[in-house]
């Protein structure tokens, strides 16, 4: 009340007050904290969580990007090259199938390691060889289809186009006969020695 009587409103941060001013202030609205006679609202950098007790900035777990309490169990958003396991921020590596690039913020998958644990890499044949449907980037090769990748087994692949071959017979020996394919293939000998009759 003014001294005329009259009633004025408080100061926007209060809740109660004995006067107009931002310290005349008796209790505080909602979302400020009482410090030295005055209402004040926290505001904290990311990483930092409102002690709203102490009115003061408390920073989170170093595992914790952003927090809603400072333990390593009270992350919101997990820091840079960690990963959620269960209610905790772990290093990449702390993962079975992951580790940190130090220029990546996310932690990455290893590739050729046999398993594939995310969608990080398109399939994981557990080799680094390419040509054989799953590359040195395990990325899937053209004309392949690749299947099986599970945090527990690597990845099949297959070429998904039909071989294409042809047969040629040397003009002058008939014996001599030529057989070729499309691609590059793997010739398995069999058990069974078979004769083959070209007829021309
Ligand atoms: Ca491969």
């Amino acid at each position: 009340m003014s001294p005329d009587g009259l009633c004025v409103f408080c100061h926007e941060s209060c809740g109660t007050c004995v006067g107009p001013n931002l310290d005349d202030c008796v209790s505080c609205k909602k979302r400020y904290d009482f410090l030295d006679g005055k209402c004040i609202k926290l505001e904290c950098q990311i990483g930092w969580l409102a002690d709203h007790d102490a009115v003061e900035c408390v920073q989170c777990h170093e595992s914790c990007h952003t927090c809603m309490t400072t333990s390593a169990s009270g992350c919101m958003i997990c820091a840079e090259q960690t990963l959620r396991v269960k209610i905790a921020c772990v290093p990449c590596e702390s993962v079975e199938g992951f580790y940190t690039e130090p220029t990546e913020p996310e932690c990455q998958e290893i590739c050729g390691d046999g398993i594939k644990v995310s969608d990080l890499i398109e399939c994981d044949d557990g080799n680094l060889d390419p040509l054989d449907g799953c590359n040195e980037l395990c990325e899937v090769e053209q004309s392949f289809v690749c299947s099986g990748g599970s945090p527990f087994s690597g990845d099949e692949c297959y070429y998904r186009e039909p071989i294409t071959w042809f047969i040629s017979v040397a003009p002058s020996d008939i014996t001599k006969v030529t057989i070729q394919f499309d691609r590059d293939v793997i010739i398995q000998k069999s058990k069974r020695h078979l004769k083959l009759a070209v007829v021309v």
